[in-house]
């Protein structure tokens, strides 16, 4: 009778369990091993995030603004969902194709390691040192994959089991041998990640936020009116609270950026090159202004807008310090994560527009996902050509010496919000009741302002609506209205005209490239 150890050695084989469990672990051993290393040299630099970044920057516009339309705010754990099934299932396949030696599979564990290094690699923000992380987590990666598959294999050799059971579990010492390393690797990568995990966060942003203090503006804002909103007939409130406001970023890990670490710099075109530090800005005289952001994804109808009051100072006058000359064409903005925007220079400039560097939202520090310690906010543009969240650096420059993120993936250079209104109440596919029915709903048209709002049944008459009071040409209004609806299924259509006499068109456009139009219409069911 011919035993493991009589076999050639080509011929032992490992048993699919054992073969992917290997496979499994060295990924998890990868995995910890990265997120701990990269606690020490930049979080972003974890292979399993700079590797879904990389996935984001690299997807086509398409996709990136369909998964922030689809998923809203859930794009973010889709994709890291979607990335880890993937994940999971190579090292199945590495751990499968090496039954009988490692090679194929410490082949596919570098391959990925390799992805790792390359997604960090890429990115601007992370220094050399950040290589680190993706580095020790290929190295963890292939040692675990390599000493296990060792282990497995000897043990099966060392079993001195039947042919017929080659490929069952071995018996004995060095079964035991092998699952206590199995357990030992699966139980040091956990605690490496979650090591990993505490480490790179506890010097969070949050804490450096609460340490902030009350922002009290020189300046405040006058009391709302009364009727800035008709939030009792269905429109939402006039101010967004900070928890509801939209969030739209390229973000996968909330930069965590404390005020001591920050500052802005000013450079590029400008006579003097000027950086500011957080105490710099706070210590300003503080201005509040209200203004609603818009973003150019919002398909007519969506919820990607909201409404603040925001804290901060006049871009203006730090731009007035910098001195930006006369040819520069473009306010290109950096993020702390590489995110990059393009103003026009002559938006950014313009003291009546109102720009600003906001570091309060409604009253409180900017919430971290908003931009914590400091973002620009400037009426009458989508966010994507003004408003960058942990912003660091604004550099003048012509239009052809710089590309901002959004602008080589199919969006336009210049993008002033359109004139657009909603109608929020009733929603979707409403059933009311047969007779006087109330719609209510928003309308903006920031830094031109609103003249009026029409609804109008089917292809009936255009009736106007009652706006709430103009709070500024640069937030939304609100309306709402009565419609007399017969019994039977009907569309109500809502069009908007602003201050600069512009009616809004009926024909749908794409958000891509520079905002959506058409008219927002609801199904009403009539009972
Ligand atoms: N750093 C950074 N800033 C950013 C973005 C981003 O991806 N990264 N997205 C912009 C876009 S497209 C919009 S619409 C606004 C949204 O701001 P909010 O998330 O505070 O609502 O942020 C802008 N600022
Ligand atoms: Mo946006």
């Amino acid at each position: 009778m011919s035993t493991l150890q009589d076999a050639p050695p080509e011929t032992r084989r490992l048993s699919l369990p054992v073969a992917t469990l290997i496979g499994l672990l060295a990924l998890a051993a990868a995995l910890g091993v990265g997120h701990l290393v990269a606690a020490f040299v930049g979080y972003t630099a974890s292979p399993f995030i700079a590797v879904a970044n990389y996935v984001v920057d690299h997807s086509p516009t398409a996709v990136v603004k369909w998964a922030e339309r689809t998923l809203g705010t859930w794009d973010k754990p889709v994709l890291k969902i979607g990335l880890a099934v993937v994940l999971v299932l190579l090292a199945l396949l590495a751990g499968q194709l090496s039954r009988r030696t490692p090679r194929a599979g410490q082949v596919l564990v570098f391959v990925l390691g390799a992805a790792g290094i390359a997604a960090v690699y890429a990115r601007s923000d992370l220094g050399q040192v950040s290589l680190l992380a993706p580095v020790a987590a290929l190295v963890a990666g292939l040692a675990v994959f390599t000493s296990l598959h060792r282990l497995a294999l000897s043990r099966e050799s060392a079993d001195q089991g039947p042919e017929l059971s080659r490929e069952s579990s071995g018996s004995g010492a060095s079964r035991r041998k092998f699952l206590r390393a199995g357990v030992g690797v699966a139980a040091g990568s956990g605690l490496a990640a979650v090591v990993g995990q505490v480490a790179g966060t506890s010097s969070n942003a949050e804490d450096s936020r609460a340490a902030v203090g009350p922002l009290v503006p020189a300046r405040t804002v006058p009391p709302l009116p009364a009727d800035a909103d008709f939030a009792k007939l269905g429109s939402p409130p006039f101010i967004t609270p900070n928890a509801d406001f939209y969030r739209i970023d390229t973000a996968l890990v909330v930069p965590q950026v404390r005020t001591e670490d920050w500052s802005l710099k000013i450079h590029g075109m400008v006579d003097r090159e000027v950086t500011f530090s957080y105490a710099d800005i706070r210590n300003r005289p503080l201005v509040e202004r209200r203004v609603t952001l818009t973003c150019v994804s919002n398909e007519v109808g969506g919820p990607l807008i909201s409404n603040a009051a925001w804290i901060g100072v006049d871009l203006a006058d730090l731009l007035a310090e910098a001195g930006v000359q006369p040819g520069a064409e473009q306010m290109f903005a950096t993020s702390v994560d590489g995110w990059t925007c393009g103003t026009p220079a002559n938006v950014a400039l313009d003291p009546a527009r109102g720009a600003m560097l906001a570091i309060g939202m409604n009253g409180e520090p900017l919430p971290v996902e908003h931009g914590f310690p400091a973002r620009i906010v400037i009426p009458g543009l989508y966010g994507y050509v003004s408003a960058t969240k942990w912003v660091e650096s604004l550099e003048f420059t012509r239009w052809d010496a710089r590309q901002a993120y959004w602008l080589g993936r199919g969006w336009a250079e210049q993008a002033p919000i359109k004139t657009e209104s909603r109608i929020d109440t009733p929603n979707g596919f409403a059933g009311v009741t047969a007779g006087k029915v109330r719609l209510a709903g928003t309308v903006w048209a920031q830094h031109t302002g609103i003249a009026k709002v029409e609804v109008r049944l089917d292809q009936g008459p255009w009736f106007p609506a009652t706006l709430s009071a103009e709070v500024s040409k640069d937030t939304w209004r609100m309306w709402w209205i009565e419609l007399d609806v017969p019994k039977g299924t009907h569309q109500a259509s809502v069009r908007a005209t602003d201050s600069g006499g512009y009616t809004q068109t009926e024909n749908r456009a794409d958000p891509v490239p520079d905002g959506a139009t058409g008219w927002h219409s609801v199904t009403l069911d009539a009972r």
